[in-house]
């Protein structure tokens, strides 16, 4: 059976990645999740992921560390599961676009760190994040004109699952983003693996200083 070690659902953007991926294609997993920032994770992630972080995926003796490489694991694993689009142009387009997203939007990623639980409408956002949102509302457009949805490229994919974080921050802090793509922004926050993900995150009572810039903590 495959292992998906995640951090803390609330906080967690990247392990949510790999998660919802993995929820949403029907790939069975056992799940096991560290909580960021406190002894037991600095202890059990030295033995189980090279780079110390999460999200890491377990196959046996395999160990995939970091949430793309996990996608193209996937995709390798259990190709008759749509994890990129079939057409090799569009297999190309889904795989640049997670590529943009893993290495990119670096202010809205800053700024807006996800949160599933909190309500902070009017925080973080600046020209910088804007200028993200511009070219996420260019890019997810583009897609779904040719696609015509409700994901990305038709049915859920890698693609959908790189950027549910960013769906979820929209949500969060109230992101100003082109009414034509609030279809493709529900039907991310009303898949069934998102819903799951969102209500267990509700229900975590971890506070991470460093994902917190606008909810100080009351005891610190
Ligand atoms: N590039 C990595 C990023 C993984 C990452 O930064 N994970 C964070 C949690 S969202 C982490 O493990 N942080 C633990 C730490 O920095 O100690 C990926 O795509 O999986």
């Amino acid at each position: 059976m495959l292992r998906l070690v995640i951090g803390n659902k609330n906080y967690s953007s990247w392990s949510l990645r790999a998660w919802l991926l993995m929820r949403q294609l029907d790939i069975e997993f056992e799940e096991r999740l560290l909580p960021l920032g406190t002894p037991q994770f600095e202890f059990e992630i030295e033995r189980l992921s090279p780079s110390r972080r999460v999200p890491v995926l377990q196959d046996g003796p395999v160990v995939v560390w970091d949430s793309l490489a996990i996608a193209e694991y996937l995709a390798e694993r259990f190709p008759e599961r749509a994890i990129w689009p079939r057409g090799t142009g569009q297999r190309a387009r889904a795989r640049s676009m997670c590529a943009e997203m893993h290495a990119g939007f670096a202010a809205l990623r800053t700024q807006c760190p996800m949160n599933i639980q909190a309500s902070l409408a009017g925080r973080g956002w600046n020209l910088e994040v804007q200028r993200d949102l511009d070219r996420l509302a260019r890019m997810w457009s583009g897609a779904l004109d040719e696609s015509g949805g409700p994901f990305l490229f038709g049915s859920f994919g890698a693609v959908d699952a790189f950027f549910a974080p960013v769906v979820s921050r929209l949500k969060t802090y109230e992101l100003p983003m082109p009414a034509r793509l609030a279809d493709y922004r529900q039907a991310v926050l009303n898949s069934s693996g998102m819903r799951a993900w969102s209500e267990a995150a509700r229900l975590e009572t971890a506070y991470l200083a460093a994902d917190e810039p606008y909810r100080p903590s009351l005891l610190t």
